[in-house]
């Protein structure tokens, strides 16, 4: 009897080491932990659709990559985002062209204001062959470009007064991203142009520090700017293209198999994101609107892209080797 049990006990505890040991064999080796960064908040298009990539990834790589979404500018804000991106010490993010200027030099053509007619143009310019010469840009500097997510077009708002002619702008406190060219185009138009990063910017304009600052409809809502400056005008100034990015190093550190993966997660991601935009667009235009912003239309945006014209030339005179990726951008439209 007592044999019997033992042998039970003994089989038993045999078929536990034998399931544990299964257990262990259907888990990855080494489940890679990686770290994205999204300055905006949950529910918005880009957070959505980093949400997908990052599901899409776990799921389809079974588990050997668990990618975690941080939300919020949380690991720090973008121009940081971007170094610590390209030393691996992030694994993923959406980064705007914007702030990437200044380390990505060629990316710089696609922050001279009014380089793109329309969203349009700027997504079959970036989704082509132009696309992928900024992304070997990109890539040189140790970020990978596995898509291209939609940031509308950014306008001038401000608590002040309605933005018709370049002279309205005169005197204005205007808060742009971390990019000399910005500042020199609000200098153009006679503002003030203050560099600061996008979390600061709500304190900002309620202390006066800041008059205004320039962003597209969803951006514009969801940090709640338009409560305090109400005033929104459609200069459309910059149409602004958006990676999604993935370190260097975590990228070499993947299979080819996981590469094809990640890299359909992304695409999937892109056009998921760029749908949710259309929608969200519209929703913060109407919320905006409902709250009391006074949107106006910019009757004569040639009267502002004529003062950008000596920040092109200048452009061209600092970085000649640039001159035809600019000329090969106005061609394709
Ligand atoms: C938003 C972009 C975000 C920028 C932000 C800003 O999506 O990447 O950081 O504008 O103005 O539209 O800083």
């Amino acid at each position: 009897m007592k044999k019997t049990m033992r042998q039970n006990l003994t089989i038993g505890m045999k078929l536990t080491a034998i399931a544990s040991a299964l257990t262990v064999l259907s888990l990855p080796a080494h489940a890679e932990q990686w770290r994205g960064w999204n300055i905006h908040p949950p529910g918005y298009p880009n957070s959505i659709a980093l949400e997908s990539f990052a599901e899409a990834v776990a799921d389809k790589t079974e588990g050997r990559i668990e990618p975690k979404v941080y939300h919020n500018a949380v690991l720090g804000d973008q121009p940081d985002a971007i170094e610590q991106t390209r030393n691996g010490a992030l694994d993923f993010a959406n980064f705007n062209m914007g702030p990437m200027g200044p380390i990505v030099p060629a990316t710089n053509v696609l922050s001279l204001p009014f380089i793109f007619k329309s969203v349009d143009d700027m997504h079959q310019v970036m989704d082509g062959e132009i696309g992928q010469r900024f992304a070997d840009a990109l890539a040189e500097k140790n970020l990978v470009a596995l898509s291209w997510f939609d940031s509308g077009a950014r306008s001038l708002y401000n608590t002040q007064r309605p933005v018709e002619t370049p002279a309205d702008v005169e005197g204005l406190k205007v808060r742009v991203m971390n990019n000399d060219l910005y500042v020199e185009m609000i200098d153009a138009l006679g503002g003030n142009a203050t560099p600061m990063s996008y979390g600061e910017v709500y304190q900002s304009l309620k202390t006066g520090v800041l008059d205004g600052a320039e962003n597209n409809y969803p951006s514009y809502e969801s940090s709640n700017h338009f409560e305090i400056a109400p005033y929104y005008s459609l200069t459309e100034h910059l149409i602004l293209p958006e990676c999604l990015c993935i370190a260097k190093s975590s990228w070499e550190s993947l299979s080819e198999e996981d590469q094809q993966i990640v890299s359909q997660a992304a695409e999937a991601a892109a056009e998921e994101q760029r749908q949710l935009w259309a929608e969200r667009s519209q929703t913060s235009r109407e919320k905006v609107l409902s709250d009391g912003v006074k949107i106006n239309e910019v009757a004569d945006k040639s009267a502002f892209q004529e003062k950008m014209q000596p920040i092109y030339a200048e452009f061209i005179k600092q970085n000649p080797q640039l001159e035809s990726l600019v000329n090969d951008i106005q061609a394709a439209q």
